[in-house]
């Protein structure tokens, strides 16, 4: 995969992301004004803002997978998996509040993570992962679109790091072998009420298969997974619009629930 956009453009493209962040104000998204951006063009973009949060004192703490279950392909009209990367600063605990007036369009989905106790690279099994797991925990990820009504394709959605700004990481976790991680139910609440079902074979038939594919993405960007990496598989159900007062919470069978508030 190589990019066909120059470096000042990529810097343009992140600026403009960064402004419909910081002042909570969507864009179009990014190929209305570059048509011919192509997924490895949105790697570059991701990639560029990945480091650039770097140098600015930033700490990656994982890799999350996207567009990983039939309903948010759906949902999204976006029907090919993605990458993002999570920083330290995108965690909030499990039980807290999260300020909507910093967001321009917040959504909440249910997700299993991955702790990596082992790197990971090149083209790996379903086996290969979990022997690679420490443990697995239920999420939350709050996604927010940089783009009007979430509206994107793949190479604008890859670019804005897979509308990534929050994850929430709870629950009970558990031992890979207590578990049959394809096979668990999940309910998705929203103010007490069941807005959303599943189970966890809805992430590519078996969760741990998400964690594959990022690692084969990683390395079609010349990257890998290094050991103690926190990986999100991506959500399993719809994702649900959220606002001020809004309560979340994910019950997980065998995995405990994690849950949110919204001011
Ligand atoms: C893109 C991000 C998708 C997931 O878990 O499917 C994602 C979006 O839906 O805005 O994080
Ligand atoms: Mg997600």
């Amino acid at each position: 995969m190589s990019p066909t956009l120059d470096v000042s453009e990529i810097a343009t493209l992140i600026d403009r992301l960064e402004s419909a962040e910081r002042n909570g104000k969507p864009i179009p998204k990014l190929t209305d004004d570059f048509p011919h951006m192509t997924l490895a063009d949105g790697y570059a973009v991701q990639l560029a803002q990945r480091h650039r949060r770097i140098a600015a004192g930033g700490r990656q703490v994982g890799v999350k997978a996207g567009l990983t279950s039939k309903a948010k392909m759906q949902q999204m009209g976006v029907h090919a998996p993605a990458i993002g990367f999570l920083m330290a600063d995108m965690s909030r605990p499990e039980g807290s509040s999260i300020d909507t007036s910093l967001l321009v369009q917040p959504r909440i989905e249910c997700e299993v993570a991955f702790m990596t106790g082992k790197p990971l690279s090149g083209l790996v099994s379903r086996e290969e992962v979990l022997a690679a797991t420490d443990f697995v925990m239920p999420a939350l990820e709050v996604l927010d679109s940089r783009f009007a009504g979430f509206k994107f394709d793949l190479p604008s959605v890859v670019a804005d790091n897979t509308s990534a700004a929050y994850f929430v990481a709870g629950g009970r976790p558990r031992l890979i072998e207590e578990l049959n991680l394809d096979l668990l139910g999940v309910v998705l609440e929203k103010n007490g009420h069941a807005v959303g079902f599943g189970a966890t074979a809805a992430v590519l038939d078996h969760p741990a298969d998400a964690v594959a594919l990022v690692v084969g993405v990683l390395h079609e960007l010349g990257d890998w997974l290094p050991a103690g990496s926190f990986v999100m598989s991506g959500g399993i159900t719809e994702a649900i619009t959220v606002r001020a007062g809004d309560h979340v919470c994910a019950r997980f069978q065998g995995l405990g629930s994690v849950a949110i508030h919204f001011a």
